[in-house]
């Protein structure tokens, strides 16, 4: 730790030494994303029997009707609650939920979700879980979307884990979807995974942050998972 800890201030130290002597890098337009909204599933309040939370902000769907994801107090990574997606009670069923954001075009985004999986229901071979980003137009259409990495039957019950994507907003694009969806495939009723902390961000065009530098942890993360084999992220 400690000697990552030097590398990496030395490569900061040595991207901010050239930033100083190049006076473009003081114009550089601002980042900053909208925040995401009830992004701890703390609302509405779960109350007993817990049946049916849905959580403000978010707009949920499923591939059946009654099939649902909702806010749970039983298990919470920060404040008192998280969201819950049991799987979906079809075969090749899917269920998620969504929020749309704000966007600057051409710029770049991140959502960031953690997860962990339940130790007494876990998914069904096939199953995944999976983040992305959907680019919408001011008309309400989508673009494009960016897919991030994938979790499965091997998700921890018992530590969080983040799962991270990334993209650049279309020219065109008004807005960006966050989507955090449960893809069941042969194991309906299989399965529990929860939800905590998501984050939605803004991130500096590469050539003015320094903490892009490719030997950094984030952009090894990223080219991981821009592999063909969808990647686990770091856990915390
Ligand atoms: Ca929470």
């Amino acid at each position: 730790m400690g000697n990552r800890m030097t590398a990496w201030g030395a490569l900061i130290g040595g991207a901010l030494a050239i930033a100083s002597a190049a006076p473009v890098f003081s114009q550089q337009p601002s980042v900053e994303a909208p925040p995401l909204l009830n992004a701890s599933f703390e609302s509405p309040e779960v109350t007993t029997p817990e049946n049916d939370f849905p959580p403000e902000n978010w707009s949920c769907f499923a591939s059946k009707p009654g099939d649902k994801v909702g806010c749970t107090a039983k298990v919470k990574r920060t404040g008192s609650q998280s969201l819950v997606f049991k799987a979906p009670s079809a075969a090749n069923g899917f269920e998620g939920a969504s929020q749309e954001i704000v966007v600057t075009p051409s710029n770049r985004y991140g959502f960031t979700a953690y997860v962990i999986g339940d130790g007494s229901d876990k998914l069904g071979a096939g199953s995944i879980g999976q983040v992305h980003i959907e680019w919408r137009s001011a008309d309400g259409k989508e673009i494009s979307r960016v897919y991030g990495p994938t979790w499965d039957l091997n998700i921890s019950s018992t530590r969080w884990e983040r799962f991270f994507v990334e993209g650049d907003a279309p020219g065109n694009a008004a807005s960006g979807l966050v989507v955090i969806m449960f893809y069941s495939k042969s194991s309906p009723g299989n399965g529990t995974f929860y939800v905590d902390d998501c984050e939605f961000i803004g991130i500096p065009p590469k050539n003015a942050s320094p903490r892009r530098d490719s030997s950094t942890r984030m952009s090894g993360f990223l080219k991981t998972n821009s592999g063909s084999r969808p990647s686990r992220s770091e856990s915390r």
